[in-house]
C-alpha cells in the first residue's frame, strides 16, 4: 500500500487569512519520521527517569512537545545542509545523527560524548552530520549560521543553512542584526523560530512590543510563513514549500512554528502548579502532543498499531544500550583538560605557523610605513589564498581604515573586501561562521572600543567553540582593531583591552609596534588556524621602517629591540616607541636600557623576558593599558616567580592612570605613561639624580596629525 499523508499549513499571510495548501509524504518516509520523533521523545523521557540518580550532571532543557519541529525541518531540507541550534537541542541532534550513544555519552560527561564531556547538554554538536553548534547563550548561534551561509555564497554553493532559535531570541539585538545582514546579502538561510510563547516563565506579551514575529519580519526582504509546530506533517510540508519559494527567489526564509512545552524550562519535571501557566486539559494535551498527533494521522491512513510498536521497541532497545554504555564509559583522561583549546593539541601556547606561501616578492627589503605594511600583508595573503577576505564597517570607503585596506576592493572585488552594517556583535558571529566553514576572514574595526559590542561572540563563541566541539572545529579568524589616541579620543575611542582578550583562553592577542612586525605578524595571524585579536595603535600608522617581505615572525616570539645591561623595559605597542626614545636619552648618560617588544600577548614568549631580566636584574613593565589587574601584573608575576632571587630592585609597572581616558591634551598627558615616565623610573631604580630633559625632543603626534579623527 502506498498512501500519501496530507498536511494543512498556513502560508505567508497575515493572521486571519484563510489561505492553505497541502503536502503529502509516502508511508515509509512517515514511519522514518515517526522513529525520529519517538527517539527524541523516549530519549528525553529516559533522561527524566535517570536524572534523579545525579549521575548526569548537566542542565537539561527538555523539548517534549517541540520534537516535531527539528524532526520535520531536518527531513525536508536537502543533504549537505548545515544546522545551528539552541540549548534545547536533543531532538535536533537526534534528528540529524540518530546517535544516542554520543548524546548520552555527553550527558553523562564521558569521553564517548560529542565533546568528550567538555560541552554538556547545552552545547551538543555534530559537525560531520551538519550540526555545527548549539549554544547556552540565547541568540548566539544565529549570526554564526549567517556566516556559514555567507561562506556558501562566497563559494557559489547552493547549500542551505538552518538556524533554530526560540521566541526569546528575537528580543536580542543580535537576531535583528543577523536577520538584516542575511536579507541584505540574500543568503540561502532558513531561520526557524520555535515559539512556545514563553522565555523561561515570562509570556511573550510581557516581553515583545510587536504583534508577531512574522508580521515584524515582513518589512525585510525575505520569505515568511507560520505553522503549527505540533503537527509534524505540516512542519514538513511548510518547510518544503518554503524551500521552493527560496529556490524561485533567492533570499532568506523565516519559518515561525508555535508549539507547547510540556516540562519546566530546565530540568526533568512538570511545573504547571508553579503559577505561571495553567495545566492543559487532556483534550489539549492530545492536540499539542506531536507524538499523539502523528500516531493518530498514521492510524487514520491505515497504518497498523503493530508496525508502530515494532519501531517503539527498537527505539527502546537502542536507548537502553546507549544509557548503559554511557554510564560504563570512562571520564576523559587528565590530558584532555588542556586539549582542544588551540589547533595544536595539548599545547596552549604553541603556534602552528606554516611557512608563508609567498615568502617574498619584488624588492626584498623596502622602507614602508606601518599602514602600508598592514596593507601589503593583506594584499599578499589575499593574493596567495582565495579563502582570505577582509570585511568590516567602512573597510572599502574612501578613507579605507587609515589607508590600511587601500586598493583591496579594486584588486579583489566586493566579494572579498566589503563593508558591513553597524552590527559588531552579529558581524563577529558571521566571521566565526565563515571561519568554521574553512574561509579565513579578517574582520576590521576602526576602534578597539567597538569590540565591546562583540564581546558575547568573542568571549562566548570565538574563544570557546573549538573546545566545546571537542577539537573538531578550526577557527582561522583575525580581528583587527585600531587603538585610538589624541585629538580628543577620550574614554570611548582609546582602549586597548589586550589584557581582557588575553584573559580568555582560546584567543591569541598580537600587538605589533613596527612596520616589519605589522607585515610579518599579520601574515602569520591570517595563516594561523586559531582566532587572533590583532591590535594596531593609531599613532604607529605613520612610523616607517624597513620591511623584509620574506621575514617570518611566529606568534610566540618577543623581540629585543635594543640591547642593554642595566634595566629591562618590557613594552607593549606604542610603549615600545616611548621606551626606545627613553633608551636613547638614558644612553647619553651611559645607562643601558634593554627594550623588549612583547609583540604577542598570547601566546607569550616568557623566555626572552626572563633571560633579559636575569641579565639586567631590574625590570620595568611599560604597558599600554591600565595597570590594575592588567598585563603588567602578569609580567610582574612572571618575573617575580622566575627571577626571584636575582632581582636587585622591586619590579616597576607603568601604564594608564586609573581613570577613564580624558579628552583634553594636558590631562591626557598625565593619563598616558611616556618616555619621560620611563626615564624617571629607571633613574629611581638606579638611584640616580633626575636628568634635565628639557632640551630633548619627545614624540608628539600632533606634529604630524592635524585631526579631527
Ligand atoms: C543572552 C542570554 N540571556 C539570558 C539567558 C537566560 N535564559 C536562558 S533560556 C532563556 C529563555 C529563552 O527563551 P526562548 O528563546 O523562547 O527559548 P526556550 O527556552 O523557550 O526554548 C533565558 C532568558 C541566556 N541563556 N542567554
Amino acid at each position: 500500500m502506498r498512501r500519501g499523508l496530507g498536511a494543512t499549513v498556513e502560508e505567508d499571510r497575515p493572521k486571519g487569512s484563510s489561505a492553505t495548501s497541502s503536502g503529502s509524504l509516502e508511508k515509509p518516509e512517515v514511519l522514518r519520521l515517526y522513529r525520529k520523533l519517538m527517539l527524541a521523545r523516549r530519549a528525553e523521557e529516559r533522561i527524566r527517569q535517570e536524572y534523579g540518580k545525579d549521575e548526569m550532571k548537566t542542565p537539561v532543557h527538555l523539548g517534549i512537545g517541540q520534537e516535531a519541529i527539528p524532526a520535520g525541518v531536518c527531513s525536508a531540507v536537502p543533504p549537505g545542509t548545515t544546522f545551528f541550534g539552541t540549548y534545547r537541542n536533543h531532538a535536533l541532534f537526534l534528528a540529524l545523527t540518530e546517535d544516542s550513544d554520543r548524546l548520552f555519552g555527553e550527558l553523562y560527561g564521558k569521553v564517548t560524548g560529542t565533546a568528550k564531556g567538555k560541552a554538556g547538554s547545552m552545547h551538543l554538536g555534530a559537525p560531520a552530520d551538519g550540526l555545527m553548534a548549539t549554544s547556552a547563550v540565547v541568540g548566539t548561534t544565529i549570526p554564526v549560521a549567517v556566516g556559514v551561509a555567507l561562506a556558501n555564497q562566497y563559494r557559489q554553493s547552493d547549500a542551505l543553512v538552518v538556524s533554530f532559535f526560540g521566541d526569546g531570541a528575537v528580543e536580542e539585538g543580535v537576531f535583528w542584526e543577523s536577520f538584516n545582514f542575511a536579507c541584505l546579502k540574500k543568503l540561502r538561510l532558513l531561520f526557524v523560530c520555535e515559539d512556545n510563547g514563553l522565555a523561561i516563565h515570562t509570556p511573550a506579551d510581557q516581553r515583545q512590543g510587536f504583534r508577531s514575529l512574522p508580521e515584524a519580519a515582513r518589512g525585510f526582504h525575505c520569505h515568511v510563513a507560520s505553522g503549527d509546530g505540533s503537527d509534524l506533517l505540516s512542519v514538513v510540508a511548510l518547510t518544503r514549500q518554503m524551500l521552493e519559494r527560496m529556490a524561485k527567489e533567492v533570499r532568506p526564509g523565516l519559518l515561525h512554528f508555535t508549539y507547547f512545552r510540556f516540562l519546566e524550562h530546565v530540568g526533568p519535571r512538570e511545573d504547571f502548579d508553579a503559577g505561571y501557566r495553567p495545566r492543559p486539559s487532556d483534550e489539549e494535551r492530545q492536540r499539542l502532543d506531536p507524538v499523539t498527533r502523528l500516531e493518530r494521522a498514521l492510524c487514520q491512513s491505515g497504518c497498523r498499531p503493530e508496525e508502530l510498536a515494532v519501531i517503539r521497541k527498537a527505539v527502546e532497545e537502542q536507548l537502553e544500550r546507549s544509557v548503559r554504555s554511557a554510564r560504563a564509559a570512562p571520564f576523559a583522561p587528565e590530558e584532555e583538560l588542556i586539549r582542544d583549546v588551540f589547533s595544536v593539541d595539548g599545547q596552549p601556547s604553541a603556534t602552528d605557523i606554516r611557512p608563508p606561501r609567498c615568502p617574498g616578492r619584488g624588492e626584498p627589503k623596502q622602507v614602508l610605513s606601518f599602514r602600508r605594511a598592514i596593507n601589503l600583508a593583506l594584499e599578499h595573503e589575499m593574493d596567495d589564498d582565495p579563502t582570505v577576505f577582509v570585511f568590516g564597517l567602512d573597510v572599502p570607503d574612501h578613507k579605507r581604515i587609515y589607508g590600511s585596506t587601500r586598493g583591496l576592493v579594486e584588486r579583489f572585488g566586493p566579494r572579498r573586501c566589503f563593508g558591513t552594517p553597524l552590527s559588531e556583535d552579529a558581524m563577529t558571529g558571521v566571521a566565526l561562521g565563515a571561519a568554521i566553514s574553512g574561509l579565513r576572514p579578517v574582520h576590521v574595526h576602526i576602534r578597539v572600543d567597538f569590540l565591546l559590542l562583540a564581546m558575547n561572540q568573542i568571549a562566548n563563541m570565538v574563544s570557546t567553540l573549538r573546545y566545546m566541539s571537542g577539537g573538531t572545529l578550526r577557527i582561522p579568524l583575525v580581528i583587527r582593531a585600531v587603538i585610538g589616541r589624541g585629538w580628543g579620543q577620550s574614554a570611548q575611542h582609546s582602549k586597548s583591552l589586550h589584557s581582557v582578550f588575553a584573559h580568555l583562553p582560546g584567543l591569541k592577542v598580537v600587538m605589533p609596534a613596527s612596520p616589519q612586525d605589522a607585515y610579518s605578524l599579520l601574515r602569520a595571524s591570517i595563516r594561523d588556524d586559531n582566532p587572533v585579536i590583532f591590535l594596531e595603535h593609531r599613532w604607529l600608522y605613520d612610523v616607517e621602517g624597513e620591511v623584509d617581505e620574506g621575514h617570518v615572525a611566529p606568534l610566540e616570539s618577543s623581540l629585543v629591540r635594543r640591547a642593554g645591561k642595566d634595566v629591562t623595559a618590557v613594552c607593549t605597542s606604542w610603549m615600545v616607541i616611548e621606551a626606545m626614545k627613553a633608551a636613547e636619552v638614558l644612553a647619553r648618560r651611559g645607562i643601558e636600557l634593554e627594550v623588549i617588544d612583547v609583540r604577542t600577548i598570547t601566546p607569550l614568549d616568557e623566555q626572552t623576558i626572563v633571560d633579559s631580566v636575569k641579565k639586567t636584574r631590574r625590570c620595568v613593565v611599560a604597558d599600554y593599558d591600565w595597570v590594575f589587574c592588567g598585563f603588567s601584573a602578569e609580567i610582574a608575576a612572571l618575573v617575580g616567580a622566575r627571577c626571584f632571587g636575582e632581582l636587585a630592585q622591586p619590579i616597576e609597572r607603568l601604564g594608564f592612570a586609573h581613570v577613564p581616558c580624558p579628552t583634553t591634551r594636558p590631562l591626557e598627558n598625565l593619563f598616558y605613561p611616556s618616555a619621560v615616565t620611563i626615564i624617571r623610573t629607571v633613574e629611581r631604580m638606579l638611584e640616580l639624580e633626575e636628568a634635565d630633559v628639557t632640551g630633548e625632543s619627545f614624540y608628539s603626534y600632533e606634529q604630524r596629525f592635524k585631526g579631527p579623527f
